[in-house]
């Protein structure tokens, strides 16, 4: 039986690298007269790094105008990392972004139902706070049995850590489980903790090849265009549609 829902935050709840952490970051660049500015397609290279931090470094390795000396380097990161996630926090406290759709209904199924929720990300604590206050009120944790973010983890996202320490705090066993992921990185991360994962790609992630899924579709709030295709019904894939995929376990990849 399925015990527990871990989910992604970045990309899966809703489309926050791209309208979220990307404009910040240029607002970070900007406030701290830096003439750097990632454009979207900028951006989509540099989701290759997992977190925010080890992206500006990742960035900075290939300008000639970043600062030389590491602990430089270093320092100018933090800094600009801090400021991008004040800004983020402002602008998902505005509600500029919203989640996806489906994922909310998902969320109720779920503790209707006695199944654990939980948050398994490499984002920063107070982004998954920013965003899960916004759209869920200010005792959206009491939701969720556990939260487990960027920095509890030695290693990001694709390492397993944070799906290992996220299923340690729940208390369930991996197959008990399923995630919900939207990218590859992540996928491989619930899967290297032996978590079944279902993949609803966001708009980076739409045209990468993602392997080892137990469904991967456009979103929760419908039912066409899902692999493996859920039961005819009405609506948006619900808690028995998870069930059902997490029994038969066809692994799915993203292009048939
Ligand atoms: C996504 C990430 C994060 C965000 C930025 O994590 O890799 O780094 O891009 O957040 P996930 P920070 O999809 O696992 O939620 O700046 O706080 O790292
Ligand atoms: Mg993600």
């Amino acid at each position: 039986m399925l015990r527990a829902l871990i989910w992604d935050v970045d990309g899966t709840l809703a489309e926050t690298e791209r309208d979220g952490h990307r404009v910040a970051f240029n607002r970070a660049f900007e406030t701290m007269g830096l003439p750097w500015r990632w454009d979207e397609a900028r951006y989509g290279a540099l989701l290759a790094v997992a977190g925010g931090r080890e992206r500006l470094l990742a960035d900075m390795a290939t300008r000639a105008d970043a600062p030389v000396p590491t602990v430089e380097r270093e320092q100018l990161a933090r800094r600009l990392h801090a400021l991008k996630n004040a800004i983020y926090a402002e602008l998902v406290a505005a509600r500029a972004i919203a989640m996806r759709a489906g994922v909310l209904e998902l969320m109720n199924a779920c503790l209707a139902r006695g199944v654990l929720l939980a948050i398994a990300t490499t984002t920063s604590r107070a982004n998954v706070e920013a965003l899960l206050r916004a759209h869920l009120g200010p005792r959206w944790a009491e939701q969720f049995a556990a939260v487990v973010c960027g920095e509890d983890v030695a290693r990001k996202k694709p390492h397993p850590e944070v799906y290992l320490r996220t299923l340690l705090h729940l208390g369930v066993p991996p197959l008990a489980a399923v995630a919900v992921e939207d990218s590859p990185g992540g996928a491989a991360a619930a899967r290297a903790a032996e978590v079944p994962v279902i993949v609803t790609p966001s708009v980076y992630f739409a045209r990468e090849p993602i392997e080892g899924a137990i469904a991967i579709g456009p979103g929760f709030d419908r039912r066409e265009a899902w692999r493996p295709a859920p039961d005819p019904g009405a609506g948006g894939i619900g808690l028995e549609d998870v069930e059902t995929w997490r029994a038969s376990m066809a692994l799915v990849s993203q292009f048939p």
